[in-house]
């Protein structure tokens, strides 16, 4: 319950953030101005998903910005990670 206000917290202050968090996996995705997603994991390292879903690679430090127009830089690399969760999300390896 105290997690979940502390995220609420965070929420509000940044509301004009495009993202949202999994409480379950602490996942946390926003939504890039191009179509595509970074998903960004509790030890900060994150991952990328093209406009169609796509498991793609992205060099860390490159700058990528969300819809609303703040800037994220990449750390890590994490494909296997994304495509875990995501075989996950469809119930399934
Ligand atoms: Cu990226």
């Amino acid at each position: 319950m105290l997690k979940r206000l502390a995220i609420m917290a965070t929420l509000l202050a940044t509301a004009t953030t495009t993202f949202a968090v999994d409480a379950a996996s602490g996942v946390t995705k926003f939504d890039l101005k191009d179509g595509s997603t970074v998903y960004l994991f509790k030890d900060g390292k994150m991952s990328m998903e093209d406009r169609l879903g796509r498991t793609v690679g992205m060099k860390p430090g490159h700058v990528m910005e969300t819809r609303d127009g703040q800037k994220i830089i990449m750390i890590g690399n994490e494909l296997a990670r994304l495509n875990r969760i995501k075989a996950e999300e469809r119930g399934g390896y």
